[in-house]
């Protein structure tokens, strides 16, 4: 009889490569060394350390399918996945500020950007020396970004940007934001505009008292007459097309990272009710404790084998972005219900802080929510297979 693997049931790591694997692992290796022992107190005090960023640099996890040419590290979209699962372990904060900076900042500047951009900016991203942010939400227009009301107007050295941009990951700390507004002089096409700290008129506040996410820092962007140089303009984006295909590359990473938050629940609450006796024997030893762990080790053997399968899709150019909102939701809408199932096996140190799995539960309140909500991603994949358009 072939050996059952508990925790890696459909054997995942053996339809990995070696440099996966080594990705994976190195990955890991900082997270839980690095990341893990400062997540409590950050959660705590609410705050994002900006060394992170540079930490995470120097291993190559930011941009990691960005070319080499420009300071990414070249990997697949398996390899960046298996990234995002490693940190999202941790916590999804960590992997919000990790995939802003590679998918929604350092996508768009390499896949929209001239050269000049790409040169000026990509190394420096790299490497987390500067960090940036990725402005398409507005307070009126979260689901519907198409109908957002930032403007940009050409003036004679480039284009005023006036509006304001809302729930802003990573604002108050970013050296750079990819803001997304409606250009005059593009027919009032949704155009992508890179603008630097330092700009007059551009402001960034903080949101504080956030429940979720704690360790992510998240702002608003604040547009009052920001002129950038006409070189600002990224080139080859128009239209809603310009975000959403950042947006591919995010809600896929999310996919992953869930699936690493949601195995940290399921190893934590295994764990604990394997230590804890109630009824003079192990908690584990009950039937309805065992079916919470095979429901939970199910879904999070499906989401992965699935988030594995549309990255093979995405590397072989086979992809097309309904698989990515059906990962997106069922692996957010699962891991979210995990995390509340652990909590729940962890009785009231479950609501401990000290046990990580409601931290985990209200982070992924946020994860479910952001990169298009469950359901949104829903009625994406409704007007898929109907041909009816639900939402508007
Ligand atoms: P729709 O008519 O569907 O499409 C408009 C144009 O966009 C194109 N398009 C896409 N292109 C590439 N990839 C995709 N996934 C695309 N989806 C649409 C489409 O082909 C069309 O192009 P064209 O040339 O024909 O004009 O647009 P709609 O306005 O009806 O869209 C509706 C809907 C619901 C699908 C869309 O608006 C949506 O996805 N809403 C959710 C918004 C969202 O996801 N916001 C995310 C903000 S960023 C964020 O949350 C970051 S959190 C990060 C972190 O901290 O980790
Ligand atoms: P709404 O669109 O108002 O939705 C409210 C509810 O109505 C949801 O349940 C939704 O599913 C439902 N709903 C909406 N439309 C329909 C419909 N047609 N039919 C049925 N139900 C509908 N944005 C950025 O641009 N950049 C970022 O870096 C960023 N980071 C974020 C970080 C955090 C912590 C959070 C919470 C959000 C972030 N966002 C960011 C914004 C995020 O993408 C939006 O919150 C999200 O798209 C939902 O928009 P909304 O909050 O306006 O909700």
């Amino acid at each position: 009889r072939f050996a059952f693997n508990w925790d890696d049931p459909f054997l995942l790591d053996q339809q990995l490569t070696e440099e996966e694997r080594q990705i994976r692992d190195a990955a890991q290796a900082y997270c839980q060394d690095q990341l893990q022992p400062r997540v409590l107190k950050a959660f705590r005090e609410e705050r994002f350390d900006r060394e992170i960023m540079t930490e995470m640099g120097a291993l190559g996890l930011l941009g990691p399918t960005v070319s080499p040419s420009y300071g990414g590290a070249g990997v697949n979209h398996v390899a960046y996945g298996l990234i995002a699962r490693e940190v999202e372990r941790v916590d999804s904060g960590y992997r919000s500020a990790m995939s802003v900076q590679s998918s929604l900042v350092m996508y768009p500047i390499e896949a929209y950007g001239s050269e000049a951009q790409k040169t000026k900016y990509l190394p420096k991203l790299a490497t987390g020396e500067w960090i940036g942010c990725f402005g398409l939400t507005e307070p009126d227009h979260g689901s519907d970004p198409g109908g957002m009301i930032t403007r940009a107007e050409k003036v004679a050295d480039g284009y005023r940007l006036t509006g304001q941009k809302m729930w802003i990951t990573n604002s108050p700390i970013a050296d750079l934001a990819v803001v997304w507004a409606k250009s005059d002089a593009h027919d009032g096409k949704i155009r992508g505009f890179i603008v630097e700290r330092g700009t007059p008129g551009f402001s960034t506040p903080e949101i504080e008292g956030k429940v979720s996410l704690r360790a992510s820092i998240t702002g608003e962007i604040v547009l009052d007459g920001a002129v950038v140089p006409e070189e600002n303009l990224l080139p080859e984006a128009e239209g809603l097309g310009g975000p959403f295909g950042c947006l591919n590359k995010a809600r896929y990473g999310i996919a992953w990272g869930t699936m690493g938050a949601a195995e940290f629940c399921w190893h934590a609450a295994r764990q604990y009710t394997l230590d804890r006796k109630q009824f003079k024997r192990p908690l584990a030893a009950n039937q309805l404790i065992q079916k919470k762990l095979a429901d939970i080790q199910t879904e999070i053997t499906l989401g992965l084998q699935g988030a594995l399968q549309v990255g093979r899709l995405m590397d072989s150019g086979q992809w097309a972005p309904e698989m990515i909102s059906l990962i997106k939701r069922n692996n957010c809408g699962k891991a979210l219900d995990i995390a509340r199932m652990s909590r729940d096996m962890h009785g009231g140190n479950g609501i401990s802080d000290e046990y990580g799995v409601i931290r985990h539960m209200v982070n992924l309140e946020s994860v479910n929510t952001y990169e298009g909500t469950h359901d949104v991603h829903a009625l994406i994949l409704g007007r898929a297979q109907t041909g009816i358009q639900a939402f508007c």
